[in-house]
């Protein structure tokens, strides 16, 4: 198996030595890269997709649409909206460049996509200016034809030309090799329609009543000075965040702008709301002590004569000052995460979404029992693109499950 990842910078997936020193497999000469676009298929042509446009950004929400990941079953499909898209690929420093489509030549549909956004990620203590490829995508009729290593060695070309040797990128299916796995956890909001599309099964010697009161929640938050976030904030957010991130084998670092683009909503841009942001401040001296966020990417419900969508939260980025105080022991953190993660799930059921997920990353271990998260089918593997490093335990980049 692997014909085409076996020639690429990326490990083995048997091995289990350890890796002395970290860094990437292979030095790349800027002049050595081609400068030209790799040869495609008769009836396929590339195309740079100009996603400041609503027509194109369209087009790439179509074939999304129609075409993204499904679950196993295929009872799902990710229904990422045109605001999310915006949010997701036009963070700062993003390239035209890097929104690659392929085009049917003949009736210039779009069939096939790949994207990459520029991060600067930390692996331990190397800061890598990498990118982050996400939404792969090819048309349902175009499978299985081999488009993918050509749509990867192009997305690679376009990262190496401007400078960029790494990549960090998810999957939910085994490539060579993952850095890291993780598995997605789910917390009903609203189990009934959960159960009604097919999500939550109902338990055995459980009935429905006693599943909707389990995941019962009141209508208002408990934490003091919990408000949601300002622009005001994102100088104690930008801080709070990046030393509690330190506490992880890898992690992005964030510039100030990064901050505000990933964690502020801003109502003139975005039609729909993708991301909610909240801070805990103190009501005598105004610091911010915590913060946590989620954001919005619905599912499309497959075959189903009443509910067309499923609205999940997404557990994103989120920080507390607890871990820094003297004395502060692993149980006082997990009581503040918990306080935390409660006010979210009654945030998110008051902004109607009908389930919060959560991967086994970063402290969420913590609380995922507590906060009657179940475990899922899903696992998430994360993956290094021309680096060789060791394994990480937890601790990567939450913005990646999107
Ligand atoms: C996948 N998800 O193993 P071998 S995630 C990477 N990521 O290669 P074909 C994948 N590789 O085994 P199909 C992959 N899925 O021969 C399959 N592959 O070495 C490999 N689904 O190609 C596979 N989106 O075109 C095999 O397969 C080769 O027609 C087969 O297309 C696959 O965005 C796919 O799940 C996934 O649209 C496009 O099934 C298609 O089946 C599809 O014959 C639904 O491909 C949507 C879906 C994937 C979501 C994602 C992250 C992608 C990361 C790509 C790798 C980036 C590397 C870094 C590049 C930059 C470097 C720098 C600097
Ligand atoms: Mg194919």
């Amino acid at each position: 198996g692997y014909k085409f990842w076996q020639t690429q910078p990326v490990g083995k997936l048997g091995d289990k030595e350890k890796i002395e020193k970290e860094g990437p497999f292979k030095e790349i000469d800027i002049e050595q890269v081609r400068k030209e676009p790799y040869p495609m298929a008769d009836g396929f042509e590339w195309v740079t997709m100009d996603l400041l446009d609503e027509e194109e950004l369209k087009e790439v929400f179509e074939l999304l649409y129609g075409h993204y990941v499904e679950d196993d079953e295929a009872m799902f499909r990710f229904n990422y909206s045109k605001s999310f898209l915006k949010w997701a690929l036009r963070s700062p420093g993003w390239k035209r460049d890097w929104h690659v489509g392929l085009r049917a030549t003949q009736s210039r549909k779009l069939v096939a996509f790949i994207s990459a956004i520029p991060v600067d990620l930390r692996v331990r203590d190397k800061v890598l200016k990498a990118s982050e490829v996400n939404f792969l995508v090819v048309h349902k009729k175009l499978r299985s034809k081999r488009l993918t290593p050509v749509l990867i060695k192009e997305i690679t070309r376009r990262c190496y030309l401007e400078g960029v040797f790494q990549a960090i990128y998810t999957a939910g299916v085994v490539l060579p090799k993952p850095i890291s796995t993780c598995r997605y956890f789910h917390r009903s909001i609203d189990w009934q329609k959960l159960h009604d599309v097919g999500f939550s099964p109902l338990p055995k010697g459980s009935k429905p009543s006693y599943q909707v009161r389990k995941y019962q929640l009141p209508d208002h938050t408990a934490t003091k000075g919990l408000r949601a976030m300002e622009h005001k904030d994102i100088d104690a957010v930008h801080d709070l965040l990046t030393r509690y991130l330190r506490r992880f084998d890898m992690s992005p670092e964030f510039s100030k702008e990064e901050i505000e683009h990933w964690l502020l909503h801003k109502p003139k841009e975005f039609e729909e709301q993708v991301v909610w942001s909240y801070v805990v401040e103190d009501p005598q001296t105004k610091s911010i002590y915590d913060f946590f966020s989620f954001y919005c990417l619905e599912s499309s419900v497959i075959n189903n004569p009443i509910h067309t969508n499923v609205r999940a939260a997404y557990l994103f980025y989120y920080a507390t000052e607890t871990v820094f105080f003297p004395d502060s022991s692993r149980e006082d953190l997990k009581t503040c995460l918990n306080a935390l993660i409660n006010d979210a799930l009654i945030l998110a059921k008051k902004y109607k979404f009908d389930v919060f997920n959560a991967l086994t990353l970063q402290d969420n271990a913590l609380f995922l029992d507590q906060q009657k998260f179940g475990g899922g089918d899903g696992q998430l593997h994360y993956y290094l693109y021309n680096y060789n490093a060791n394994p990480i335990a937890g601790g990567v980049d939450a913005r990646n499950n999107v």
